[in-house]
């Protein structure tokens, strides 16, 4: 637990970094916002990618430190670039499934925000499926008082692993985020753009705003335009960045 509190100290040296990556408008590429994105820079091995911490942290309560480390670091450069006046898109971050069995959540979330001059709907939270495979009613509480307090609810990696349409009527959300399994699938299959397609249209009628994630090529994007994607993120048009370079790119394109 001590280690738990001094980790979600946003200052504290644990060669963790924050990285944003864009998302941008389909086709054309403009920058509608970014996510935050943990790198942990070990002083042997050099740059670690979370996929090969993330998952050994979710087993224990230290993802809820790292989590918390990202979300408060986050708030904290916000904060920085508004003192700078600087223009900045709304920012999101992914939450662990553990985060919503914890009972001060909200509270901490609304604080951490509230302490750096933001109010909650500058952030948006990515939240995967699997974090609604048991769906106790702890998890839709909290999810329904986060959107509650104005924080952008979005649900990560739709479509691939756990999916379960009846999320999409089940949980508040604004956002559904497009697993790259299938924005890969796009341009080798018929079925697999046919299905895509499909998806679009139900997550569009539903009234949520559809973001596709992993696109890597040309064609990806324009077959995603095509199908009625309007927004992407992925190496064909950034990757993830330090956050000083995101905010420089984000200057110089305004
Ligand atoms: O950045 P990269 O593609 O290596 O990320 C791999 C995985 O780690 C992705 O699934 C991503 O969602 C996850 N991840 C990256 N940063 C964070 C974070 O701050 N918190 C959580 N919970 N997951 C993260
Ligand atoms: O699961 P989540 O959406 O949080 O995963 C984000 C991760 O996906 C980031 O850590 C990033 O490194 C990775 N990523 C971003 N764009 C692409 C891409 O175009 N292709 C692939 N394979 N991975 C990507
Ligand atoms: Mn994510
Ligand atoms: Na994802």
């Amino acid at each position: 637990e001590q280690q738990l509190r001094l980790a979600t100290q946003p200052e504290a040296d644990l060669g963790l970094e924050l990285y944003l990556q864009p998302k941008v408008t389909l086709p054309a590429g403009q920058i509608q916002g970014a996510e935050a994105l943990l790198r942990w820079n070990h002083p042997e091995k050099g740059m670690i990618a979370p996929a090969e911490f993330i998952p050994l942290a979710e087993e224990s309560r230290l993802i809820l430190a790292l989590d918390r480390w990202v979300f408060a670091r986050t708030c904290r450069t916000v904060k920085r670039w508004r003192l700078l006046g600087l223009k900045m898109p709304r920012i999101s971050i992914n939450l662990s499934a553990r985060h919503l069995q914890e009972p001060d959540l909200v509270n901490w979330c609304v604080e951490t925000v509230m302490s750096c001059g933001l109010v909650p709907g500058d952030l948006e939270l990515e939240i995967t499926e699997t974090a609604f495979v048991n769906l106790a009613d702890m998890v839709l509480k909290q999810l329904v008082a986060l959107r509650h307090a104005g924080f952008s609810l979005a649900l990560d990696d739709f479509g691939a692993g756990y999916s379960s349409l009846t999320y999409l009527c089940r949980l508040p959300l604004d956002v559904v985020k497009i697993d790259r399994a299938l924005v890969a699938d796009l341009c080798q299959d018929e079925r697999a753009a046919i299905l895509l397609r499909g998806v679009v249209q139900l997550l569009d009628r539903l009234g949520f705003s559809v973001v596709a994630e992993g696109v890597e090529t040309d064609q990806q994007a324009d077959l995603l335009h095509a199908i009625g994607c309007t927004t992407g993120q992925g190496y064909l048009f950034y990757r993830p960045m330090p956050a000083d370079d995101f905010i420089r790119v984000y200057q110089d394109y305004c």
